[in-house]
């Protein structure tokens, strides 16, 4: 054969491998992500959507979750693209998570989103290992030292592991492929009201927890994930527990307003400003970022979607803001908007935005 043959034949067969190269379903995540990011778009997220909202709870008793509600829904009429979920209390074989939401309603409409489209994030409220008490229980300051291996309540966090990996692996599309949730264990742990946090816990011992954690739940199984690290806003030392990149795929920051009104443009110029240092971190390491947790309580600023996120994102690629909950049983403790709610024209103003992705946007 001649040379010219021979590179023929190679060229061709390099471009049937690229014609029948299908993407994983946690690339396929990751690229919705990174084309949002690569447009200045971002995902819209709402801690706990579709389980209750302000005026209504659908968890007692668990009814079947085709019959979605959200609060979101009722406002704009569509879906937040990022769904957040909590697996607190899973460790403890609890049927609900610490917020009372049943674990297989959560399965369910985790599986639900992902066939909508959309994208789900879990994070961890665990209870503390060794006290027993819950995750806000910071009486003991070796608590991460002492679930590491060779240590006190090493199995102890093993078996939650492998709890958590059992229910991770049951969140399975129909071709029986895992969907491709964002995981964001030990979050804030810049900040110190977790067991977790900066103030209990060396460096080290944090990024030891992590790869460990990482490793153990590859090794069941549970390796088409999306691993997010979020510190604290508002705390130094960012990268000083970062995993590494090996172990990370988002870099996150979890920022809520407070200070009222009057804390408004601090909050807007804080925020940007520490989005568009993680933004300098991101490009080095390769990696996405994300606003993993915002929010103003109660929203005593109708404008704040136009006039605070937005503006925080503005200039930015972090590829997705999620709000928290929503909490039906404590009526000042909610982030997103209802219907009737002061600040839902603005939402709508939000929603309507080129630059927000809701699951509609993600279906056209
Ligand atoms: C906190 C509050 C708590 C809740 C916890 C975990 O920010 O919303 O009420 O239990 O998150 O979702």
């Amino acid at each position: 054969m001649t040379d010219i043959k021979k590179v023929f034949l190679l060229f061709a067969a390099g471009m049937f491998m690229v014609s029948c190269y299908t993407p994983s379903p946690k690339e396929k995540v990751m690229k919705i992500l990174q084309d949002a990011s690569d447009k200045g778009q971002f995902l819209f997220g709402h801690q706990d959507s579709y389980f209750y909202g302000h005026a209504w709870n659908d968890t007692v008793p668990m009814k079947d979750i085709y019959a979605v509600q959200s609060d979101i829904l009722e406002v704009c009429g569509d879906y937040p693209s990022i769904l957040g979920c909590d697996l607190g209390m899973i460790e403890s074989a609890s049927e609900r998570n610490l917020d009372g939401v049943p674990f297989e309603k959560m399965r369910r409409a985790i599986v639900r989103q992902h066939k909508m489209g959309g994208i789900t994030t879990l994070s961890w409220h665990a209870a503390n290992p060794v006290t027993g008490g819950n995750t806000w229980d910071i009486s003991c300051d070796t608590v991460v030292m002492s679930i590491l291996p060779g240590h006190k309540y090493h199995s102890r966090y093993n078996h939650w592991l492998d709890t958590v990996s059992e229910f991770i692996l049951s969140l399975k599309d129909d071709n029986g492929l895992q969907i491709p949730v964002i995981f964001r264990p030990f979050h804030e742990h810049t900040g110190s009201w977790f067991w977790w946090g900066e103030d209990f816990c060396k460096d080290e011992d944090y990024i030891a927890l992590w790869q460990y954690t990482y490793r153990y739940m590859t090794c069941k199984g549970v390796d088409g994930i999306l691993w997010a690290y979020s510190p604290a806003a508002g705390k130094p030392g960012y990268m000083n527990k970062y995993p590494g990149d090996k172990f990370t795929d988002i870099l996150g920051l979890d920022a809520y307003h407070y200070g009222g009104m009057e804390g408004k443009s601090a909050f807007i110029s804080s925020t940007h400003n520490e989005l568009k240092a993680i933004e300098a971190i991101a490009i080095e390491h390769k990696k996405l970022y994300a606003l993993t947790e915002t929010g103003f309580e109660t929203i005593p600023d109708s404008k704040w979607w136009t006039g605070a996120l937005s503006e925080i994102m503005k200039g930015t690629c972090a590829c997705y803001a999620l709000v928290w909950r929503n909490a039906w049983d404590r009526p000042n403790h909610y982030y997103a908007p209802f219907r009737g709610e002061s600040s839902a024209a603005d939402f709508i103003e939000f929603y309507n935005s080129p630059k927000t992705i809701f699951i509609k946007d993600l279906n056209r």
